[in-house]
This record gives C-alpha cells, sequence and structure tokens, in this order.
C-alpha cells in the first residue's frame, strides 16, 4: 500500500473523527498502546485430537518460540509479551536464561499458564479430584507457576482447569466446588504483589458430563472465594453458540472482574480459529463495551488482552500476524463509534439511529488507520506482506530442520 493512499485514507477517518468533535491524536495514541500477548503454544506445532500436521518452519525449542513472537512484535508493534506454558516451555523449571533470551529478542514473559491437565494422575481432575494427594500435587504446581512467574518478573497467572466428569454420578459436583475454592485460595495467598491470577471457564472439552469452571458466573465466584487479585479470564471460544458474549463482557466490568481474554475465533466449538475469521462483528461489539466504559470512566481498564491460537493449517506466524492485526483492526473500530450520537438516540428509543452508530463504525475500514499508525511507529503498513517479503518462514524452516530433523509424518494411529 503506497504512502500516500494510506495517508488519504487515514485522513478521511481522522477527519471524521474531528467533524464528530473527537481528539484524532488520543485515538492514534490509543492504537499505538494497543497490546496484545501472543502465546508460545501458538508457533509450535500442535494439532487435534485427531492428529498433528507438522510444519517444518515450526517452533521447535522455547527459544524459536520467543524469536518468532519477536518476528510478530517487530512487524506489528503490538505485541510485546509472551504468554508461556510452564510444562511446555519450562520442562525442567524456571531457567532464568528464557527471560534473558526473551529480552534479547525483544519481547519479555507474560502470562504464566500452568499445566494441570496432561500428567496420568489428573485422569479424575487437579484441583477438584477426590483425591486430596493429586489435588496437593496440582496445586504444588500452580505454587511453582507462581515462583516461575515471581523470577520471570511475570504479573499475571492464568489458570484453566480441565476437570469434570464424563458421567452422572461420577463425583459429587458440590464437593468439587468446594475443593477448587480451597485450592485456589492457596495459590492466591502464595502470589507476589502485583501478580493477578485469571480464572478462564470453559463449558466442556474435555470432560463431557460436567465441566468444574463452565461458566462466567462460576469463574466469578472462585475467584471471588481465592482473593482480591483474582478476576475472570475470558476466551471468546468457550461459550456455547448462542451466548451474547459481549453481556457476560459488560457484567465482568462493571464487577471489576474482567482480568483479561483469550482471543480466537470458532464456528462450532473451541476451535481455536484466527480471531474475526467467523464472526468480526461480535469481537467488535466486545470491545465496544470495554471502549464504552473506559470512555465513561475517564481511564483505560486493566484487561489483558492476550491471544489463544495454535493452529493446524496456516502457518503459525502468518495466523498470529493475521489475529493481532484483526484485533487491532477491530479495537480501532469500537473507538470509532460516536458514542455521544449513541447515547442521543438511545435517550429518545431510536433503535435503527443507534445501531447505526454501531454500524457505521464496524463497517468503516480501519485498515489504511492500522498501516497508517504502523507506519508512525517505523513499520511497514503491512505487516503480512512484510512478513511474506522477509523470507523469515524459509529460513527458519531451513534452520530447523537442518538442527532437529525434518518433524515426522503426521500419522493416524
Ligand atoms: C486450551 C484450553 C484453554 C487453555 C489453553 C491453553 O481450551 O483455552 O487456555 O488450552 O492452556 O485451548
Ligand atoms: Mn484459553
Ligand atoms: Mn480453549
Amino acid at each position: 500500500m503506497a504512502t500516500s493512499q494510506v495517508d488519504d485514507r487515514a485522513q478521511r477517518i481522522l477527519d471524521q473523527v474531528t467533524a464528530d468533535g473527537r481528539d484524532p491524536e488520543k485515538l492514534l495514541a490509543r492504537l499505538k498502546s494497543f497490546a496484545i500477548e501472543t502465546p508460545s503454544w501458538g508457533y509450535a506445532d500442535t494439532g487435534t485430537r485427531f492428529g498433528k500436521f507438522h510444519q517444518p518452519a515450526a517452533a521447535r525449542t522455547m527459544c524459536d518460540k520467543l524469536d518468532d513472537a519477536a518476528q510478530v512484535h517487530k512487524l506489528t508493534g503490538i505485541c510485546p509479551s509472551v504468554a508461556v506454558h510452564v510444562l511446555w516451555d519450562f520442562p525442567n523449571g524456571p531457567d532464568p536464561k528464557v527471560g534473558e533470551y526473551a529480552q534479547k529478542a525483544g519481547v519479555r514473559i507474560g502470562a504464566i499458564n500452568p499445566n494441570v491437565f496432561q500428567a496420568q494422575c489428573y485422569k479424575y481432575g487437579s484441583f477438584g479430584n477426590r483425591d486430596a494427594q493429586v489435588r496437593r500435587k496440582a496445586i504444588q504446581h500452580c505454587l511453582d507457576s507462581v515462583a516461575l512467574g515471581k523470577a520471570v518478573g511475570s504479573n499475571a497467572l492464568s489458570l484453566w482447569f480441565a476437570d469434570g466428569t464424563n458421567y452422572p454420578g461420577q463425583d459429587d459436583i458440590r464437593s468439587r466446588k468446594r475443593r477448587f475454592a480451597e485450592g485456589l485460595r492457596e495459590v492466591h495467598a502464595a502470589m507476589p504483589p502485583g501478580m493477578t491470577m485469571l480464572v478462564e471457564y470453559k463449558p466442556f472439552e474435555p470432560a463431557f458430563y460436567h465441566t468444574d469452571v463452565a461458566d462466567w458466573g462460576m469463574a466469578y465466584l472462585l475467584a471471588k472465594a481465592a482473593g482480591p487479585e483474582a478476576r475472570v479470564l475470558v476466551d471468546t471460544g468457550h461459550h456455547y453458540l448462542a451466548q451474547n458474549i459481549e453481556q457476560i463482557v459488560a457484567w465482568l466490568i462493571d464487577e471489576n472482574m474482567l482480568g483479561g481474554f483469550h482471543f480466537n475465533d470458532r464456528r462450532y466449538s473451541d476451535d481455536d480459529l484466527t480471531l474475526g475469521s467467523i464472526d468480526p462483528y461480535q469481537v467488535f461489539r466486545i470491545f465496544h463495551e470495554i471502549v464504552s466504559a473506559e470512555e465513561e470512566r475517564g481511564q483505560a481498564l486493566n484487561i489483558a488482552y492476550m491471544v489463544d491460537q495454535s493452529h493446524n493449517l496456516k502457518p503459525k506466524i502468518e495466523a498470529m500476524i493475521q489475529t493481532v492485526t484483526t484485533a487491532h483492526e477491530l479495537f480501532a473500530k469500537a473507538l470509532l463509534v460516536n458514542r455521544a450520537k449513541l447515547r442521543d438516540a438511545q435517550s429518545k428509543d431510536d433503535v435503527v439511529g443507534a445501531e447505526e452508530t454501531l454500524r457505521a463504525a464496524f463497517f468503516t475500514d480501519t485498515r489504511p488507520l492500522i498501516g497508517y499508525v504502523r507506519q508512525q511507529m517505523g513499520l511497514e503498513a503491512d505487516a503480512l506482506a512484510a512478513h511474506r517479503a522477509s523470507g523469515y518462514e524459509a529460513r527458519v524452516a531451513q534452520e530447523r530442520t537442518a538442527k532437529h530433523g525434518s518433524p515426522s509424518e503426521a500419522s493416524y494411529a
């Protein structure tokens, strides 16, 4: 995209903001300070329960993951931190070299994700397990994760539990609820000042009869039971198809209990597709609730914007650039909503007029504006094109294959 074209189209959007009586410089500043964390696991080969399809350029080591995350940050300017998964990224426990490598690469460690869902002992659950010894092991792993977070300077402990049951009668639901409250309280008490506990919910999978932390209400109650630094984490893929996610977000904001997001998209279930690939309007409405509250309060909310995706088919880094760029573009659209006009229409029960203020913002093409913001940050306007032109993927595919051998052919058992 030629600079002048980007400027003209971006300029028209900024002129409209001025015409609406708002400050375009404030809008640009907000877009430059937008930050979204990428997950280490989004750069490595993963798969579905039906198999893994390997990519030669996929990250093989923690340093590869940090290099790939740094590439996304270098091109988009909005991804300074990387969420880590404790057992996958620190198999031998805390490693100060990881923090140093991250810094050298130009990123920092973000949320710490303990893993209490893969070890054999967690077959019947972790915090919810009826066996106190298994619960102890899970709690200890989370305490170790808190210590790891302290060591790498992380300020977020991001908890997702696969716990639940597959059949009616398998275990007592109320007892499991109490076990969770007890375990979370102990972990919360061990957190250093400044660390936030994020309690993530998910309606089902891998448990198929009941999941212990299945919806926002359960996560809210458990976060409240855990302590004052616990909040709810909303994974956009963790809702039944008809659920109004922006309503959940609005309620959590109003209760000061919205800790953050795991952004992804889905057609059917927890598909972890790239953000906005299926329903961008829903993500816009979520950002609209956030920006509305921020404008009312006159300050940014302290919300952790994080990605949770790991794809089989798309090249990993291209998928990540798509997701974070879409988040940036949709956030820009939410900033464009003329809320004075919206409130005026609402005050008159002008249903169409109110809706049209949202539609006007949503249908504004903000790609030129994001391109202009990137150029102001000294970056290429089109991050995906810049990545494709960089030869990064071919280079790391060659280096990683030379170093580790080609990934084994995906095969069905
Ligand atoms: C899976 C879970 C959940 C969790 C993520 C990382 O569904 O979203 O946050 O793995 O552990 O996607
Ligand atoms: Mn998640
Ligand atoms: Mn998920």
